[in-house]
């Protein structure tokens, strides 16, 4: 599964989860009927207002100014409109932000202008930069302005908790396949999760004006199988163990 834009693309990007898959619910079932309908309906009666009420077909107008029944009407189906979107609204709603025990937190941190992600503990221990890749780098498969030259790894169908932060102005982490959107916030610590379902490759971009390059820091993250994920970690402990600086206690010690 690719989670990316396609040309001439005007619907939403695949949805690899189930939170994903209820807000493109909510969107197309609830919102774009309430939104075509209420449309719809006051360009009906403001053509049936031009063709009814103008000058020549109305020549003497009603001096009326109240009328209870409408306006109680008026008042009323609104309310049921917001209702109907309340519901299945908060219920999607509760859905992303009551995080189930996660099977692995990743920490990433966005900064003018790349995101960082830090892997527990328990998975290695170790954080690395993932920046875009410009376009003389790009290989054969890679998406120009979306592509970074170290993506994010992540199981098959486990909870992945993911804790936003930032480390200078408001970015916002979004990955619309797995219904992930929260803002990076300095000194904040912000949380999300998704359990994605199918393997694939999905990207997301900074979605907070953040700087001049706001648009050049991309999100890739790889939903693999838990064999290539593990075989991931091996290789991602020793590239990146050495990218945090030095390792104190393993330091050889210089002597006079
Ligand atoms: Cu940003």
């Amino acid at each position: 599964m690719l989670g990316a834009p396609e040309r001439g693309q005007i619907g939403f990007l695949p949805a690899a989860g189930a939170i994903a898959d209820d807000i493109q619910w909510l969107h197309n079932a609830i919102l774009l009927p309430v939104t075509v309908g209420i449309s719809l309906l006051v360009l009906a009666l403001l053509a049936y207002v031009v063709w009814r009420f103008n000058e020549k077909a109305n020549p003497v107008p009603s001096r009326t100014t109240h009328n209870g029944p409408l306006e109680v009407a008026w008042t009323v189906l609104p309310v049921l409109v917001l209702v109907i979107i309340a519901v299945p609204s908060f219920r999607l709603l509760t859905q992303q932000l009551v995080i189930p025990e996660p099977d692995l937190t990743i920490k990433a941190t966005g900064s003018q202008w790349h995101w960082s992600y830090a892997y527990p503990k328990a998975a290695g221990g170790f954080s690395y930069d993932s920046l875009i890749k410009e376009d003389k780098e790009l290989k054969p498969g890679d998406i120009r302005l979306l592509s970074v030259d170290n993506a994010a790894y992540v199981p098959v169908g486990k909870v992945v908790e993911l804790d936003i932060v930032s480390q200078d102005v408001i970015h916002s982490f979004s990955i619309p396949s797995f219904g992930v959107k929260v803002d990076a916030i300095p000194g904040r610590l912000n949380k999300a999760w998704f359990r994605a379902e199918h393997e694939g490759v999905f990207y997301g971009q900074c979605s907070n004006i953040c700087g001049i390059d706001h648009a050049y820091m991309p999100i890739e993250f790889h939903v693999v199988s838990q064999q290539a994920y593990d075989a991931w970690l091996v290789q991602a402990k020793k590239a990146f163990a050495s990218a945090d600086g030095v390792d104190v206690a393993a330091a050889p010690v210089s002597r006079p």
